[in-house]
């Protein structure tokens, strides 16, 4: 209840952005008292927000914390589900861990995980992803799409798709997708996607997403191995992004593309994704769990499976590897 009058009142101010709201009038919209509105007010104050208040005109928001907690997100957020329920922490070891248990606790479709800094995130396999504080997107989404468990790695391209989208949309920046989860800009990885499963015998009880978007790290933020192969918003456009902003656009685009999908099936994806796709057409290397397989990239199946053509010609379906362009 406490957080639906915040969101309301988050929403009024945003939808009026430079203008004085009266207290009335915010307690009006609200559905609240005078004092409660003035309560949320410096509830807000304290977190960093700045609302400057005329007498006789009301409150205006000056400037938005350089936060990516709820209320952040939530200023001018136009979701139905995804992100409607946040949960913010400064620091975690990974909001993987954090979505999974909440996804066994039943939380609801679209619940996100969203921290400052994770002290130890994850890529795939294990691997370690470097998240410093307050520099990038670190987060988790939870779904529950009705599907048969070789559907999921859909989710994954489909994510990506929503990615690039938001990226191009908050920056100018045109990203393109490396098979499966990989989102380069000239070449270099500014966002990983990480997608588990919860899964009941054969169907899925929820996926969930992890996203690692690099947005205002400069280069001497990565660690030195990392220089060479990853990159940031920041570094790519030469200025800083508001992250809240981001994670908005991406929690839209992510929604009407999921919705698309359970409607429509892969296929509308299917060629979004392929208009972003780096690798296809091009000679790669996929180094799988069984071995390495050399050939060019010839596209990916309804299914979202890779495919490479080998040089005796022999068609191969890849599920999960990592791959290098080599041309
Ligand atoms: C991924 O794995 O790319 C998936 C990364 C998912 C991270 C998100 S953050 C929120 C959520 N919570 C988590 O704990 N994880 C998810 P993979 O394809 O395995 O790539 C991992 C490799 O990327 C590492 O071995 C490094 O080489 C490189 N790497 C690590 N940190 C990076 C960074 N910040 N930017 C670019 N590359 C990075």
């Amino acid at each position: 209840m406490q957080s639906e009058l915040r969101k309301k009142l988050l929403d009024a101010f945003a939808e009026n952005r430079d203008q004085y709201l009266s207290g009335q009038h915010l307690a009006d919209i609200v559905g609240c008292s005078r004092t409660a509105v003035w309560k949320h007010i410096e509830e807000l104050r304290k977190e960093g927000f700045e609302l400057e208040a005329v007498r006789r005109k009301g409150y205006r928001i000056v400037k938005i914390p350089e936060k990516v907690s709820q209320d952040e997100i939530r200023l001018g957020l136009n979701t139905i589900f995804i992100g409607q329920n946040i949960h913010y922490q400064e620091s975690v070891e990974s909001t993987q861990k954090i979505a999974h248990q909440l996804g066994l606790e039943n939380a609801s479709e679209g619940t996100v995980v969203i921290a400052e800094e994770q002290l130890s995130g994850r890529g795939r396999m294990q691997r370690h992803w470097h998240s410093p504080k307050s520099t990038g997107v670190w987060m988790s989404i939870i779904l529950r799409p009705k599907l048969p468990i070789p559907k999921a790695p859909q989710l994954t391209l489909l994510t990506a798709v929503a990615v690039v989208q938001a990226i191009e949309e908050c920056t100018g920046l045109t990203p393109e997708i490396k098979w499966p989860n990989d989102i380069l800009i000239n070449g270099k990885k500014v966002t990983g996607i990480l997608t588990e499963l919860q899964a009941e015998a054969d169907t899925i009880h929820s996926v969930i997403i992890g996203i690692g978007i690099n947005v205002n790290q400069q280069l001497q933020d990565f660690p030195e191995e990392l220089r060479s192969i990853a990159t940031s918003l920041s570094i790519e456009k030469g200025e800083l992004f508001n992250r809240a902003d981001l994670i908005r656009s991406l929690f839209s685009k992510l929604e009407k593309l999921y919705l698309l999908y359970l409607e429509k099936d892969f296929s509308p994806v299917k060629l979004l994704w392929e208009s972003y796709a780096v690798s296809i057409g091009k000679m790669i290397n996929a180094r799988t769990l069984s071995g390495n397989i050399y050939g060019k990239a010839i596209g990916i199946t309804e299914d979202g499976v890779l495919l490479i053509k080998d040089n005796d010609g022999k068609i191969h379906q890849i599920y999960s590897a990592d791959i290098e362009l080599t041309e």
